[in-house]
């Protein structure tokens, strides 16, 4: 057990303190680097409304008002993606990399996994972009406006709704499982 907390110590620590996000953070980061992550986080995006929209659907009562506005939000989020995509010049219909199709097969997994085990995944998987995101700011690039977007108060108030649904007890592998998926998509963008 304490093994495992260390290794998940460590995972927690590489999901939300990446080269990436230094990059950001410093105004080092390329655009090419930059616009593929992009693409590839609307893919994300997209997959987890998919995933969040079946959760809300077996939710019990008193998850469902997080749950819908989470869902709500996602479908906004699309929409600034789309508004920031033209903006760039990038094309969002690019094929999904290899760490963004792995990480739709885990939310496929998180589909057949008890209501429990899938809202205390989809935490994790929140509360790690916001910390990540949080190791960007202050950002004075000109990706200083994504930063903002992704701290946002209203998002880490969002995030902490969850964490009152989520119940880590029992959860090891699994939170495991969302943070390496998440390394590995911050990696996906700077290799
Ligand atoms: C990879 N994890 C990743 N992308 C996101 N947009 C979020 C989490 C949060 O929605």
């Amino acid at each position: 057990m304490a093994i495992l907390r260390g290794v998940l110590d460590r995972l927690w620590t590489a999901a939300t303190r990446h080269p990436f996000l230094d990059a950001v953070r410093e105004g080092t980061i390329t655009d090419s680097a930059f616009d593929r992550w992009l693409g590839q986080d609307a893919l994300f995006v997209g997959d987890l409304l998919t995933f969040q929209a079946r959760l809300l659907a077996r939710a019990p009562r008193p998850a469902q008002a997080v749950l819908a506005g989470g869902c709500v939000a996602l479908v906004a989020e699309l929409d600034w993606f789309e508004v920031q995509a033209a903006r760039r010049g990038i094309d969002l219909g690019q094929p999904a990399l290899p760490a963004t199709l792995a990480y739709n097969e885990l939310l496929g997994r998180l589909d057949a996994a008890p209501y429990d085990a899938a809202v205390t995944a989809l935490w994790v998987l929140e509360r790690v972009y916001l910390l990540a995101w949080a190791s960007a700011a202050p950002s004075t690039s000109p990706f200083g406006e994504f930063v903002e977007h992704w701290t946002a108060p209203g998002f880490a108030g969002y995030v902490d709704a969850l964490g009152e649904l989520a119940i880590l007890d029992g959860h090891d592998e699994l939170v495991g499982d969302v943070l390496s998926h998440e390394v590995a998509f911050w990696d996906m963008a700077v290799v």
